[in-house]
């Protein structure tokens, strides 16, 4: 029997349109539906019982804390169903990584789910759109797909939600994951070479059937010559905490350590890690976290540790079991 998956449609590149063939990287974003793409794949059928729903129409950068929400809730509702086996949710490339971390957190499902992009047009010579649609139908009907949290395909390659970040502007080989994918999609099959040892999905302590609401996380950028103000406005915001995209190890440059320091006095917590795009930050070496009560990010970029944040925070407040989720998940 073939596996029964739904796809649900967001926007995004997959779904956009150029003027011409020639157009890869100017053109309107989200404008096919979810059934135009699976109408124009060859073979999708075959592949799959499949149901489309179309839940969003935008580009993922206007993604905010109520489309991921209502993503995780609409997906967490197919899976509890007995005659769903699988969800493909087709999404822009640019927060792709941001909202399938957030559903590997909060959906507790053993069942596969698989987001995919594209960055190239659906119009667009050489799109990759049909091949990675395709490729996730595969890899959400896999039973091998089962237990591994959510995930990313793209470019033949199937990324952990956790660990996948976007890394280019244009390639197709956008997608990178600091310890390599789990593996492959190679004519309609997948092939899984290794597995992440951090918690998700059924064994994460938070859930979609409980988050009401979440707490805003706002990420500063750090650059030489950065000026403390950006941090007193943000001290005296709605912020429940700050991520601090610091240079090399998560550094902090003299000129903020005391506005952090008075920000985290007020209940704000910082989270420090870094711009560098890869590697650790390391508690209590660049900086005394301890001392000033702040949070290092471990191997997340700011942005994923943004999500990470937001979900811990609608679970406890204490610095202690904050860090903890950053070494756990
Ligand atoms: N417009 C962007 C987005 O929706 C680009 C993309 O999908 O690749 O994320």
């Amino acid at each position: 029997m073939n596996a029964r998956v739904v796809i649900v449609g967001t926007g995004g590149t997959i779904a956009g349109r150029g003027a011409s063939a020639a157009h890869t990287a100017t053109y309107d974003c989200s404008v096919e539906t979810v059934d135009d793409l699976l109408d124009a794949l060859p073979g999708a059928r075959d592949l799959a019982d499949i149901q489309t729903a179309q839940l969003f129409q935008t580009g993922s950068e206007n993604f905010g804390n109520e489309e991921l929400l209502g993503l995780a809730r609409h997906v967490r509702a197919l899976l509890k169903r007995d005659d769903i086996d699988g969800v493909v949710v087709t999404h822009g490339t640019d927060t792709i990584d941001e909202t399938a971390y957030f559903l590997h957190l909060v959906v507790p499902s053993a069942k596969p789910v698989v987001v995919v992009g594209a960055m190239r047009p659906a119009s667009a010579l050489s799109a990759d759109g049909p091949l990675n649609l395709y490729n996730a139908i595969v890899v959400a009907s896999s039973a091998a797909s089962r237990g591994k949290g959510t995930l990313v395909v793209s470019n033949d390659e199937i990324h952990s939600a956790r660990d996948v970040v976007k890394t280019s502007t244009f390639k197709q080989e956008a997608f990178r994951s600091t310890f390599g994918p789990l593996g492959y999609v190679v004519e309609g099959r997948a092939r899984f070479y290794r597995l992440v040892a951090r918690r998700h999905t059924v064994e994460s302590e938070w859930s979609i059937d409980t988050i009401q609401a979440l707490p805003e996380v706002a990420i500063v950028y750090a650059h030489g010559g950065i000026n403390r103000t950006v941090i007193e406005h943000m001290a005296c915001s709605d912020v429940d905490a700050i991520v601090y995209a610091g240079t090399g190890n998560g550094n902090v440059a003299h000129e903020l350590i005391d506005s952090l320091v008075k920000a985290r006095a007020r209940h704000i917590h910082i989270v420090r890690a870094s711009r560098t795009g890869s590697g650790i930050v390391i508690r209590n070496a660049a900086q005394p976290d301890d001392r000033y009560g702040w949070i290092a990010a471990d191997d997340q970029v700011p942005h994923k540790a943004r999500i990470l944040m937001m979900v811990a925070l609608t679970g406890t407040r204490t610095t202690h079991a904050l860090q903890e989720a950053f070494v756990t998940y």
